[in-house]
């Protein structure tokens, strides 16, 4: 009788425990994806923004520069808006300078590596030579 008893309630409490926790743990993994798979449509869209906005930011920063090199400028010639500042920079072991044909700008000889800025206030088509070299020659149009 007292076996009985004993073995009973034993097999009752197995078969409870194996439900609740079934039931349990069936629960806290539905919250959890149904959480999770929330956050993701948010994060998904986030890194989306943010990868369409860095490269378009950047894009502004290395518009405005004109690159000294093999004897001639690149871009050769480069449209800005008034106000806007132009870098040139010399990457050639020969020493060059962004001379206007009308004297508006002169970086002066910029050797490796040096850079000269100038920036356009007034709208207008200006060309520009090398004082050393005036073979080479450039424009920047100032809209
Ligand atoms: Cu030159």
């Amino acid at each position: 009788m007292a076996s009985a008893y004993g073995k009973r309630p034993l097999w009752h409490w197995i078969t409870l425990y194996i439900i609740i926790g079934v039931v349990v743990y069936g629960l806290i993994y539905y919250f959890v994806l149904a959480k999770k798979s929330g956050y993701n449509y948010t994060n998904q869209q986030t890194p989306n923004t943010n990868q369409q906005t860095n490269p378009s930011s950047s894009v502004p920063v290395a518009k405005n520069s004109v690159q000294i090199t093999n004897f001639s400028f690149s871009p050769a010639t480069l449209t800005i808006k008034a106000g806007e500042t132009v870098t040139w920079t010399n990457q050639d072991s020969a020493g060059h300078s962004a001379t206007a044909d009308d004297t508006t700008f002169d970086t002066g000889v910029l050797n490796q590596g040096q850079s000269g800025s100038f920036t356009f206030s007034k709208a207008g088509a200006f060309t520009y030579y090398c004082s050393v070299h005036p073979s080479m020659q450039g424009k920047i149009i100032v809209q």
